[in-house]
């Protein structure tokens, strides 16, 4: 099988080349009504989740992103506005529109001053998120620096010791650029998974494992349905907690923007992604690394054999090898999803 024998349809499953995946998207969210210039990072990294088998970020994520496109308090015209506030602070004003065009806008000036000043922070604003946070990582290490990114999302989690939802899911993602090799890079909700796998569960009608979530009574469940009215829980219990409300005060009160209990409010029942901020960090290892003159990427490659010789796996090699299969070989859709992406058309 080639990415080019495409729309292969075995009954359950509908094969589909990743440029396929893009053009679907795509057409979807402008049928939709997004803006071309917001639809297209849309998109992208919507194909990018589908093809590095990250299914709770992948096509999965379609229909949401259309409910969410028309919502009342979304601009799906929005136009970002990028502010250079000091030598090593941007601002990204979303305006209401999804993150990532917002991104897109800043990279270049992000990767100028963290050139420039060893280290630039930046701070999008007023945006609508849905999306995993490693395509903006890896998009930072392909310019050679090392990332950080986080942001809250929906008010949906307890705290440790807790059973009624107060923070977000709260992903974090960091980066570290390899010359030649991929990237370092890990990417994971501060919940003990990302809500749109427990969903997942849900759809294909599966338990989820203890420990993930309790009902709306406080009490452990193995139901997606239970688990989504209820609580999920943080990973590792108080020490996820604890970078959880990190990330919320990072990424919310820091920027001036919204906690994950704020931006429920905000959402007042609509069920639109959830709108908030997103902090991302990117070092210059060749400023930081003094007078060596570049960080000691010997000796972070020496850390990282002393994994693998092991047979330890790295974050993001499951991603990697699923990159290249899909590439050669098309994703597999599961036929229900292609049904409801299609009746979006
Ligand atoms: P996981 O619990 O699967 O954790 C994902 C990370 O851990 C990946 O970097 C993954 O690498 C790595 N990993 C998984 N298993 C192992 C292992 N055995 N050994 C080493 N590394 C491992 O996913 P989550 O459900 O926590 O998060 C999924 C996605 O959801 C993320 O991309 C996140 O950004 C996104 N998300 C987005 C939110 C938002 O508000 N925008 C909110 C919450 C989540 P690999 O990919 O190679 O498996
Ligand atoms: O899966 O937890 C999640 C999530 C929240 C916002 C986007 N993804």
């Amino acid at each position: 099988m080639t990415a080019s024998r495409s729309q292969q349809d075995d009954g359950d499953h509908v094969t589909l080349a990743v440029a396929e995946v893009y053009e679907l998207a795509l057409k979807v969210l402008l049928k939709a009504g997004l803006s071309n210039e917001q639809a297209n990072p849309v998109a992208e990294v919507i194909t990018a989740g589908e093809r590095d088998e990250c299914f709770s970020h992948g096509l999965y994520r379609l229909p949401g992103c259309v409910e969410t496109i028309q919502s009342p308090r979304f601009k799906p015209d929005a136009v970002p506005e990028i502010v250079e506030t000091s030598t090593a602070v941007i601002h990204a004003d979303a305006a209401y529109g999804y993150s990532l065009l917002a991104f897109e806008r800043a990279l270049p000036v992000l990767e100028k001053k963290a050139k420039a000043a060893g280290v630039c922070v930046l701070a999008i604003n007023n945006c609508f998120h849905f999306s995993a946070l490693w395509p903006e990582i890896e998009a930072i290490t392909d310019r050679n620096l090392a990332a950080l990114a986080m942001t809250p999302s929906h008010s949906w989690v307890a705290p440790a010791g807790g059973t009624k939802p107060v923070l977000g899911t709260n992903p974090i993602a960091f980066g570290w650029p390899r010359g030649e090799k991929r990237p370092y890079v890990f990417d994971f909700a501060t919940s003990a998974i990302a809500r749109g796998d427990i969903a997942l569960h849900k759809i294909r009608g599966e338990p989820i494992p203890a420990g993930w979530a309790v009902d709306a009574e406080g009490k452990s469940t193995t139901d997606p349905a239970q688990a989504l009215s209820g609580a999920m829980l943080t990973f590792g219990g108080y020490k996820g907690s604890a970078l959880s409300t990190m990330i919320e005060l990072l990424a919310g009160p820091l920027i001036g923007d919204m906690t994950s209990l704020q931006s429920m409010e905000f959402d007042g029942g609509v069920k639109a992604a959830p709108c908030h901020g997103e902090l991302i960090i990117a070092f210059d290892p060749e400023i930081l690394g003094g007078s060596t003159g570049d960080a000691d990427h010997a000796g972070a490659e020496a850390l990282f054999a002393a994994f693998t010789e092991q047979g330890a796996r790295m974050p993001s090699q499951r991603r990697y090898e699923a990159r290249e299969r899909s590439t050669k070989e098309g994703v597999s859709v599961p036929r229900g999803l292609y049904d409801r992406v299609q009746q979006l058309l």
